[in-house]
């Protein structure tokens, strides 16, 4: 190490020198899980240090790279969270070495405080989290990194919290049932799409057919997955969705989550409410005349489980 670094530990300050930004970003922070604890970290070559010591839950050593243009270093999360509070960049993208990920605000200068929060606001969905400085003739020492997920999530559950389905087990109704394709059908945790598994529910031959899930309590609602009935795929179309606490029209007058899908090809398929509709009430209704709703499993999401 040298003595510069042992000079900037000892001051625990931050500095910029002539086409040097030094960072120490230190744990006292950490109110969270820090998800950078101890991941495996990159950064660009030739470098004075690994990048390692970014991560290893202390400042007593710095991740350091020699003077170059554009240099970067990168903790790879292991999965993907929603980051709020975190330098710089974030995402699941490793083309250009995750550089091209979504920015989480700045520029960002530091000047003399000792260390420093970056937050996202709104949270960025990544696995990777990279910190660069653009410009040439940049060197960039990285003492310590933490990572905070969405503090409004439970952290230690964080991950399940985002994949729990509002819908199963809840009560739901339907216009009409026929072969005792019964309404809850739809929200008994079994997706087999197969007819004879009394999986799947099933209306009479109408006009504008429809299913709705309680959720017993009024949510945010992003995603909603369907499972179609594999013997019978083009029944399901012009389907549309319909988020809201309102039982007016049986829920189908509630706020509509985007216009009218398709699943006459598809077997499963997420639907995404942008931005996200708040209700009790999550209908499924097809519209048309000599209409057969269908439905083997439908799941309700706050937060959409794919890339944010
Ligand atoms: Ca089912």
């Amino acid at each position: 190490m040298s003595t510069e670094d042992h000079l900037i530990l000892n001051s625990l300050s931050v500095m910029i020198q002539t086409g040097i930004l030094i960072l120490l970003l230190g744990v006292s922070n950490v109110t969270a899980a820090d998800l950078a604890l101890g991941q495996p970290a990159n950064m660009i070559f030739p470098c004075e240090s690994e990048a390692a010591l970014a991560v290893e839950g202390t400042s007593a050593g710095c991740a350091v790279t020699t003077l170059l243009t554009d240099p970067w270093w990168r903790v790879d999360l292991g999965t993907s969270y929603v980051v709020d509070v975190v330098d710089i960049i974030a995402g699941d993208n490793l083309d250009n070495e995750g550089n091209l990920n979504q920015k989480c605000g700045g520029p960002h200068t530091l000047t003399s405080s000792q260390e420093k929060s970056f937050f996202c606001t709104p949270g960025i969905k990544g696995r990777y989290v990279n910190i660069r400085i653009a410009g040439n003739n940049k060197k960039l020492a990285i003492c310590e990194v933490s990572v905070n997920p969405n503090p409004t999530a439970q952290s230690v559950t964080f991950v399940s919290t985002l994949s729990v389905n509002l819908a199963l087990s809840k009560s739901a109704s339907q216009s009409s049932v026929s072969f005792d394709g019964y309404p809850v059908r739809a929200v008994d945790g079994n997706t087999d799409s197969v007819w004879s598994s009394s999986s799947c529910t099933h209306t009479n031959e109408t006009t504008d057919p429809w299913w709705r899930a309680d959720l017993g309590s009024s949510q945010h609602v992003s995603e909603v997955f369907i499972v179609n009935r594999v013997e019978a795929k083009f029944r399901l179309f012009n389907i549309e969705i319909r988020v809201g606490d309102s039982l007016a029209n049986n829920g189908n007058s509630n706020p509509r989550c985007g216009g009218l899908h398709s699943m006459a090809n598809l077997l499963k398929a997420s639907f995404y409410c942008k931005p996200r509709k708040n209700g009790r009430y999550v209908n499924i209704r097809l519209v048309g005349s000599s209409m057969v709703l269908t439905l083997c499993e439908v799941e309700v999401y706050s937060e959409s489980r794919g890339i944010l």
